[in-house]
């Protein structure tokens, strides 16, 4: 009976010691606008979830199918709209930031092939305290994707 105690008792102090990146981090709506053919860039959006009791910074995104990402923000400013760059982005504690149309977005720059709407990109995120990810973003055309975020049934 000791012997199950002490086993049950190493077993929670494991359990809530070690944070697999799954539970410090999640992400959802996940998607790639499709470019026309030839595009030097496309925008990928992302909604990122920290779990963590601490900020989170995204340091970096790598994805085999683009030279480069980099980090944007668009703002409208006097009726224009610009994309301010950004080294990293902050993750609140137990909260949230989401990369959509006309705000945050990873410029994905310079595609090693050709994206339409079906195809999928892995893309691997790398943030502060030694964490990182793979997600799958499925190329996915604009409009449909607007239409939906703006019908709630
Ligand atoms: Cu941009």
């Amino acid at each position: 009976m000791r012997h199950l105690i002490v086993t049950l008792l190493s077993l929670f102090i494991f359990g809530a010691c070690s944070k697999s990146p799954e539970q410090l981090i999640s992400i959802d709506n996940a998607w790639l606008r499709e470019a026309p053919p030839g595009a030097t860039a496309l925008a990928g959006y992302l909604t990122i979830h920290n779990h963590n009791s601490e900020d989170l910074s995204l340091n970096n995104a790598v994805s085999e199918d683009f030279g480069r990402i980099e980090f944007h923000q668009s703002l409208e400013e006097d009726g224009v709209y610009k994309m301010i760059p950004h080294t990293h982005l902050n993750i609140p504690a137990n909260g949230q930031l989401a990369l959509a149309p006309a705000s945050y977005h990873l410029m994905m720059i310079d595609p090693k092939r050709t994206l339409t709407a079906g195809d999928e990109v892995s893309l691997s995120l790398n943030f502060s305290a030694d964490v990182s990810m793979t997600v799958v973003m499925p190329v996915t055309k604009a409009t449909h994707t607007e239409d939906h975020s703006h019908h709630h049934h």
